[in-house]
């Protein structure tokens, strides 16, 4: 479990399961791979972590200089989506469908972009 990655003595923001596909990397567009992920939010990144043990891949994003907007309906089929741009050019959907648990996110993730915005 990644639980204590949601609790002290490392403090996150946010924590929890969501689908996400990349749609764009490094500015070229790639092949959607919905996954689920358990994801969270630390300071100015937000990580993914893919599967039930630690040894599954991961990545990591800097939402510095980054933007948060809902995905509008030529980007995916599914409802309460978001879309995470990156400074790096890569762009990501990311999913629940439990909206109330979307709203959550999109709350946070804009909040943090906008707390970082300077940096
Ligand atoms: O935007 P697209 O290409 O219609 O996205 C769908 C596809 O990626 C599809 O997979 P393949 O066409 O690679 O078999 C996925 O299964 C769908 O989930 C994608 O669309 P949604 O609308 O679910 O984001």
């Amino acid at each position: 479990s990644y639980l204590h990655l949601c609790l002290p003595p490392q403090p996150s923001e946010k924590c929890g399961v969501l689908n996400v596909t990349k749609i764009t990397e490094n500015g070229k567009k790639v092949r959607k791979n919905w996954t689920s992920s358990w994801t969270v939010l630390q300071g100015s990144s937000l990580l993914f972590k893919f599967g039930s043990n630690q040894s599954k891949p991961e990545f990591t994003v800097d939402l510095r200089g980054g933007s948060v907007e809902w995905a509008s309906k030529d980007k995916s089929s599914k409802k309460h989506v978001i879309e995470l741009k990156t400074r790096q050019g890569t762009e990501l959907l990311i999913q629940s469908e439990i909206d109330s648990v979307v709203n959550d996110w999109y709350r946070a993730l804009t909040e943090t972009i906008n707390t970082h915005a300077w940096e």
